[in-house]
């Protein structure tokens, strides 16, 4: 395969392993129906606990931009409600933002006394989380292989995670399908 082929079969499917990511995105509102506000007292951390945050995921926040606004800050920020120094402003009333990367995503309102009224959510995308498979840079790369001799009968936990490998395994040969025609239509 010539190199340019090659480079833009690889770009191609990279942007297909991406969409197959976005397939499984979801979009949580903050705070449900009670979107994002300091007035009664919503548990946002209650809020946060009870979902499963993954990279790819929306994380929306619904208010009055009159009243509120969002920012993202530091954990220390978070900690001390310290809104002079945000990484990032968000003040439509309707805003959007997708999580990129695991890990702790802090974000709070920066009107004055908001955060200290609880007004501030910590959305954590646990490392452990599973993600859609991505090919490495460098080509494709061996699915893993998983451990089949010496283990005793597999647990219902094991069954359940096998089964949505293989689920993603065949995605990714649709991909490589797809990918396989249209280097076809290349020549
Ligand atoms: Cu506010």
């Amino acid at each position: 395969m010539a190199l340019a082929e090659r480079v833009v079969a690889q770009a191609l499917l990279l942007v297909m392993a991406a969409s197959l990511q976005l397939s499984h995105a979801a979009v949580y509102k903050v705070g449900d129906s009670g979107g994002w506000t300091s007035i009664g007292n919503i548990d946002y951390k209650q809020w946060a606990a009870t979902k499963t945050f993954q990279v790819g995921d929306i994380i929306h926040f619904e208010y009055n931009a009159q009243y509120h606004n969002v920012m993202r800050v530091t954990h220390p920020m978070y900690r001390a409600c310290n809104a002079t120094a945000p990484l990032a402003t968000y003040t439509t009333g309707n805003d959007t933002i997708t999580i990129t990367t695991k890990g702790h995503h802090y974000f709070l309102c920066g009107v004055p006394g908001h955060c200290q009224a609880g007004q501030k959510v910590d959305i954590n995308v646990l490392r452990t989380s599973e993600t859609a498979p991505t090919p490495s840079p460098s080509g494709l790369s061996p699915p893993p292989s998983f451990p089949s001799v010496g283990i005793p009968a597999p647990s219902p936990s094991k069954a359940t995670s096998l089964k949505a490998s293989k689920g993603s395994f065949s995605k990714l040969g649709l991909a490589m399908a797809a990918f396989a025609v249209f280097v076809s239509g290349l020549h």
